[in-house]
């Protein structure tokens, strides 16, 4: 089993379990160890895993943008801020399907599309399964962010062959509700355990500097780890602060932490994509190098996220040359 000795096998995830203070101080100690210490363990886990110089490359597009019921504090598209963001309707099928093929010809293989929902209507299922198919026939993988998954959606997106969702938790139990209120951590384990069960793969992670405490960041982990099955792939952003939301004036957070919690990402779950997603233009190159070397082995590629900047083309492919890293091949399909 995974060698960090925090997880707890087959446990469902909603439940409070003995070990869980006891994980939590194993995986707060591997947190605290010596820089170098932690990052060598880090470096350790993921050769024994993965090609240590390949990165997995995504792009995103905004399929529905802004507009969002919910009141999510980090968030240029929730209808409660005033963040100055125009919202417009579901994207047309063929448009999606064009930009999933520049994205491809950029060196791009999974295709992300994101909505600005609470959850999707019924009446949005045709064009989403439809996205999903178009963009599958291109020979990229898919992977869709649409809000809370009823199991009847989960079901209609695993037959349409969605290959990820992803829904983050985005920060800890305890520190959820200083977030977001209109929705729970619960609920959020909710879908997962829907996406998990209609056997689509789980994308879901979390944000840094929302200010939060080393605890919560640690506490997130220690629930995406000991999830009944770890999620095959976990998202790591920086708070990207947008104008106008709750968390405008959120401080940054301190780039060695942001590594050690890359680091404990990787050490908890080894076999595990670890992107490291919003906030790189606020990165430079040399704390990129330290996470890729924490073990992060994929980011978004593209100029734009949903809403927010990402360095481009030119600055990755210039970053890749400088590390030696290339782009993770795609698996063929069993
Ligand atoms: N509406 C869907 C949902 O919330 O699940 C999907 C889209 S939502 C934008 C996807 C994720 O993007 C959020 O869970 C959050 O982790 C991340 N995100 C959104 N705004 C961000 C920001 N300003 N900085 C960093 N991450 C952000
Ligand atoms: C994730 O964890 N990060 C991506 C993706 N999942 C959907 C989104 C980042 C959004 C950054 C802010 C924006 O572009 O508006
Ligand atoms: Fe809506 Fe998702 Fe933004 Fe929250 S994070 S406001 S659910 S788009």
């Amino acid at each position: 089993m995974l060698d960090a000795g925090v997880q707890n096998e087959g446990v469902p995830a909603n439940s409070p379990t003995a070990d869980e203070s006891s994980n939590l101080d194993k995986a707060r100690k591997i947190y605290n160890l010596p820089f170098n210490d932690l990052l060598f363990r880090a470096q350790t886990v993921h050769r024994a895993h993965f090609d240590p110089n390949a990165v997995q490359m995504s792009r995103l597009l905004s399929i529905k943008t802004g507009g969002c019921a919910e009141d999510c504090g980090y968030c240029s598209q929730s209808a409660h801020y005033p963040t100055g963001l125009k919202a417009s309707k579901l994207m047309e099928v063929e448009r999606v399907i064009a930009e999933a093929r520049k994205a491809k010809a950029g060196g791009a293989t999974r295709y992300c599309m994101g909505a600005a929902w609470r959850s999707p209507k019924d009446r949005d299922m045709e064009a989403i399964v439809a996205m999903v198919g178009g963009v599958k026939a291109l020979g990229m993988e898919t992977c869709m962010t649409l809000g809370m998954l009823s199991p009847a959606q989960t079901a209609s997106l695993a037959d349409a062959g969605l290959d990820y969702y992803n829904h983050n938790v985005d920060t800890s139990e305890r520190f959820y509700s200083e977030i977001i209120t209109t929705r729970t951590f619960a609920d959020r384990l909710e879908t997962l355990a829907n996406v998990r069960e209609a056997g689509i793969k789980v994308c879901a992670g979390g944000i840094l500097g929302m200010g939060e405490t080393v605890d919560d960041r640690v506490s997130v982990l220690v629930t995406l780890a000991n999830l009944p099955m770890a999620p095959e792939s976990v998202p790591i952003n920086m708070l990207i602060p947008i104008p106008g939301s709750k968390l405008a004036d959120a401080p940054p957070v301190d780039p060695i932490d942001f590594v050690r919690t890359i680091a404990l990402a990787r050490i908890l779950m080894p076999q595990s994509h670890v992107r490291l997603s919003a906030g790189r233009t606020d990165m430079t190159d040399e704390m990129q190098a330290l996470c890729f070397f924490a073990g992060a082995n994929s980011i978004f590629v593209g100029e734009t996220l949903l809403t927010a900047d990402n360095p481009g083309e030119d600055h990755d492919a210039a970053l890749f040359r400088r590390l030696g890293l290339k782009p993770m091949e795609l698996e063929p399909a069993q």
